[in-house]
Order: C-alpha cells, then structure tokens, then sequence
C-alpha cells in the first residue's frame, strides 16, 4: 500500500468511527421520559437530561416494560435522585437487546413515568440521534 493510500484508508476509518457513535438525548421531567422509546446502537450514548421541572427524578433499571420494580439485575442503568443536570449512559449491550427503566420518586412511574431502550443493529436505523456525533 502507498503512503497516499494509507493516509486515504486512514481518513475514511476515522470518518466511519466518528459517524457510528450518536449522542441520544432524554429529557427528564414531567413525569415522564422524553421520548420514551429509542432506538440505539452500541456504542451511542444516552444523555438523560433533567429539565429542572421542580421535582426529583432518577433512572432505574427494571426487568419488563412499564415495571416499577427494580432489576434485580446488576446495572449500571441506574441514577441517584436528582432535580437537575445530565447523566449519559453509553451502550455497550449487544443489538437485539431491549432494556427498560423507571423513575423510583413517589408514584412517577405509576403515572407513566418509565420508559424503553431498543438496542438495535448498524443496519436498522440510520440513527435516532438529536445530539451531534462524537
Ligand atoms: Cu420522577
């Protein structure tokens, strides 16, 4: 190989890196999750975001949709309660794997506030992503 077209392998590798990993923002607040479903590569980082809406929220996994139990699972999906600010989660579960999780503050997730993570494979989604790439 040339020195010109290792250069060139080079650039595209990089370019094809920096395209795979999305940030993917989730608003916190409301009593909700905002969206609550997305679609996700390994890889891509979830940033949950607290809109500051006067109330205290967390991020907890669970074991099934819309439960309000936590996993009894180690996971590292998983918050203090907090009423502000960010938190990111980056993927590192295969494709193929759903996760889901809740807010554990008083009655929030019986009021809806839960929500669900599709990991999914390179080829099904262009991306979901509302952040800029990393
Ligand atoms: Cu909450």
């Amino acid at each position: 190989m040339s020195i010109t077209m290792k250069f060139l392998f080079l650039f595209v590798a990089c370019f094809v890196l920096a395209a795979y990993a999305d940030d993917v923002v989730i608003k916190v607040g409301n009593l909700k999750y905002d969206p609550q479903t997305v679609d996700v590569k390994n890889g891509d980082t979830l940033v949950f975001t607290w809109l500051s809406d006067g109330s205290q929220h967390d991020v907890i996994q669970s074991d099934s949709k819309g439960s309000c139990t936590a996993s009894t699972k180690l996971t590292s999906l998983k918050t203090e309660i907090k009423s502000s600010g960010t938190w990111n989660y980056t993927v590192t579960e295969a494709a193929n794997t759903k996760m889901w999780y809740f807010c554990s503050v008083a009655s929030h997730c019986e009021s809806g506030m839960y929500g669900t993570i599709n990991v999914v494979s390179d080829d099904d989604i262009p991306s979901t992503a509302t952040g800029g790439s990393v």
